[in-house]
């Protein structure tokens, strides 16, 4: 979890076949997200771990960076909600630029620890966390690198949920069996939900991320892009140390600030970290994941997570089922949808576990699932529908199911951020404005798509492909 307030993921944009961003070229780590651990190199590549997951984990955090800026959510947005461009390096002469920065960061540190002070933190705390600290130039290259080339979903879902992944959790969920079960019966979450965010968000626990946390938020404030983000974010972190459950040393995490197992932002540690293990610290840095497995099943319980119900199901939809009526915004309670002919894929009627929406994160040629009010509890780790889909399937996939039974539109590719603000700007100029060109393939977009097909005579199935951008050209 992460950061209340964060968040852009990347993921979102998936969910209407937009895709994530890649991994700015083979660099080692992922870009800010919140989820990914953020280290320069990748964590040690544990045994039972295997390379391809940790490169896997990688591309994921990449992933995520960024799209939509949900404000409640953990993670922090790596680029803001406009995504904008990122700024140009500009071609001057290393040693001299660093100097200059520096000098200009000693001078920021010191107006910073006035404020810190006001926020209640002790000149002893702020000397400690900042004593060594300097300008991090490779925070600055991953924040200004961010790729904006995107992934399919298909894709994304292919190294989030591997076989790989899903063997390690199994093993996983196995080792802490008894840490977990304890977890589900205090937070009433269920294990494997758990589990799978630990595998998406560290490769449970092999990539927690080495970059030092207050030097990351101290740099990132200082750069000034969010200087209010991230100031708010080394307050908290401050708080944290103040208050003992970590030291300076140990407090690491991705370069953009999101920390330990199951990589919380340090505005999310101070509302949801959790002592597990009755030691009087809540340490989700270390090697025992209980504390941070605790935290992660009290930040879903206390955003509203309902034990026993599911995240989504996979549904087969009707011969002429009416896709106007897909999309998470269309909630109906499971019986209009059972009577619509919507089933299960062996064929049952869908369980009652509340009202209900169809969504196609791939259109009508991609899979079709179920989702219940757990799916947007999920979203508050990340608000990306790509991301809550990956949670949601590997926990199941964790729990003994197997994959998906209908396939992806994989002859598709993903569109770029800027095709998704062609698109948008196109809709607009169609006459289906769908708010902001900011690129995000959000709910607004996809209602905007949906609205364009359906006045084309087209499936309406809202899935903002590459067709449907050149259909608007
Ligand atoms: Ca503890
Ligand atoms: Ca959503």
């Amino acid at each position: 979890m992460r950061v209340t307030g964060l968040a852009i993921f990347v993921l979102a944009g998936l969910s209407a076949g937009a895709g994530w961003a890649d991994p700015p070229s083979a660099s080692v780590r992922p870009p800010v997200r919140p989820g990914a651990p953020g280290a320069e190199t990748p964590g040690p590549t544990a045994p039972g771990i295997v390379a391809a997951e940790v490169q896997s984990v990688q591309s994921l955090a990449a992933t995520r960076l960024a799209q939509l800026e949900v404000p409640s959510s953990l993670r922090p947005s790596p680029r803001g909600t406009a995504a904008a461009p990122a700024a140009p390096v500009t071609e001057v002469e290393p040693h001299a630029q660093a100097r200059a920065s520096d000098a200009g960061f000693a001078r920021w540190i010191e107006g910073f620890r006035a404020r810190a002070r006001n926020a209640g933190i002790s000149d002893a705390t702020f000397s400690q966390a900042f004593s060594g600290i300097q300008l991090n130039t490779r925070v600055l290259d991953r924040d200004r690198n961010q790729s904006e080339f995107t992934r399919a979903l298909w894709d994304y879902l292919d190294s989030a949920v591997s076989d790989t992944r899903v063997r390690n959790g199994r093993e996983a969920l196995q080792q802490h069996g008894s840490a977990l079960d304890g977890i589900e019966r205090r937070y009433r979450v269920e294990a494997e939900v758990v589990a799978a965010i630990w595998g998406l968000e560290s490769a449970y626990g092999h990539m927690r991320g080495d970059t030092n946390i207050i030097e990351a938020m101290a740099t990132l404030a200082y750069d000034g892009r969010r200087r209010d983000f991230f100031e708010e974010q080394l307050i908290a972190a401050l708080r944290i140390l103040q208050a003992g459950d970590v030291d300076a040393r140990h407090m690491t995490g991705s370069w953009a600030g999101a920390m330990g197992h199951t990589q919380f932002m340090p505005t999310s540690f101070l509302s949801f970290a959790q002592d597990a293990n009755g030691d009087g610290r809540r340490d989700i840095w270390s090697d025992n994941p209980v504390d941070a497995l605790a935290s992660t099943a009290n930040y879903l319980a206390e955003h509203g997570w309902t034990y026993g119900q599911p995240w989504g199901m996979e549904v087969v939809l009707p011969r002429g089922f009416d896709f106007s009526q897909s999309g998470e915004r269309v909630k109906r309670p499971v019986s209009h949808w059972n009577a619509a002919g919507v089933r299960l894929t062996n064929g049952q009627p869908i369980p009652d576990h509340g009202r209900a929406s169809i969504l196609l994160p791939a259109g009508a040629a991609g899979v079709p699932l179920v989702i219940f009010d757990n799916f947007h509890v999920i979203e508050r780790y990340n608000p990306a529908d790509a991301y809550v889909i990956a949670v949601g399937h590997l926990s199941d996939r964790i729990a003994g199911a197997g994959p998906f039974r209908a396939g992806w539109p994989r002859g598709d590719r993903a569109l770029s951020f800027a095709e998704r603000q062609e698109l948008q700007r196109r809709l607009t100029a169609a006459g289906f404005p769908p708010g902001n060109v900011d690129g995000i393939i959000g709910p607004n977009t996809i209602d905007a798509v949906r609205r364009y097909q359906a006045a084309q005579g087209l499936v309406p199935d809202g899935y903002a492909s590459l067709a449907v951008l050149e259909r608007l050209r």
